[in-house]
């Protein structure tokens, strides 16, 4: 079992503080206008260039899910003032990408599954040309991370190991049963492997959906796929998440 977040680390202090706010971008793989949440750190400025982390929701939540339940900034702002993050803007997409993606109705139906998957598309043809024309970022795979909890961490891990030449830190935090069988993730473990800076995977000892995570370690492990392997106490829930943010967010864009 791992070391858990200092008390404190996600208790506003008075420190410089980062902004979020929610923009909208045209997706043409959607075709309509969709919300996206932003993190700027403290002090961004546009003669900066940052790096960008893709924070993903779970299948209760939307764009906002992170900020309403996890309280992200207060948790980077924290990290930022110990001097503990590499900068970065932190993007919290929609990963329901669907005309109606608010979370509603029956959120197992197969259209809004499906609407997971779709994102793929969404994210790597619309949101991120969106974010790369908007912000002052980086373009390159070693500056560009993808993670997320549950539906969110399934989607990290079969958009992050598929193009691996647009992401080189991938973070999953406990993976939902979107998540593809670990023979499609890793059918090269070698050329993964090479290309990887960082791959993480985490999940509370308590959740039901731990078989994801279990099947999917022991197969990296046997294809000595390089990886952090974080279980820890816990459910499938928000302190495990934030748990795993302050973590994770303290190994990308570094040579640890
Ligand atoms: C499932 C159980 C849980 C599933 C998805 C979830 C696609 C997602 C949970 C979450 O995002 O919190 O069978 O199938």
């Amino acid at each position: 079992m791992k070391e858990t977040a200092p008390a404190g680390y996600d208790v506003p202090r008075e420190i410089a503080r980062g902004k979020i706010e929610t923009v909208e971008y045209a997706s043409e793989t959607v075709g309509n206008d969709r919300k996206a949440m932003i993190y700027t750190p403290p002090g961004y400025a546009e003669d900066n260039v940052y790096n960008v982390l893709y924070l993903l929701h779970g299948i209760g939540g939307d764009e906002s899910e992170w900020h309403r339940h996890g309280d992200p900034q207060t948790i980077l702002d924290n990290l930022y003032a110990d001097g503990k993050l590499a900068p970065m803007v932190v993007v919290f997409p929609n990963g329901r990408a669907m005309p109606n993606d608010r979370a509603e109705g029956d959120l197992f139906a197969p259209d809004k599954i499906k609407a997971f998957e779709t994102f793929e598309i969404d994210l790597l043809s619309d949101l991120i040309p969106f974010i790369e024309s908007r912000y002052s970022v980086s373009t390159g795979r070693e500056n560009r991370a993808i993670a997320g909890l549950s539906m969110g961490g399934g989607q990290s891990l079969n958009i992050g190991l598929k193009h691996l030449d647009r992401f080189a830190w991938i973070g999953a935090f406990s993976p939902a049963p979107n998540t593809k069988s670990p023979e499609q993730l890793v059918p090269n473990p070698e050329e993964t492997s090479a290309r990887l800076k960082l791959l993480w995977l985490s999940c509370g000892d308590e959740d039901n959906l731990k078989q994801i995570s279990d099947r999917t370690h022991a197969y990296l492990s046997e294809h000595r796929v390089p990886h952090v392997w974080y279980e820890e106490s816990g459910g499938h829930d928000w302190p495990v998440w934030k748990n795993d943010l302050y973590h994770f967010s303290q190994l990308i864009f570094k040579d640890n």
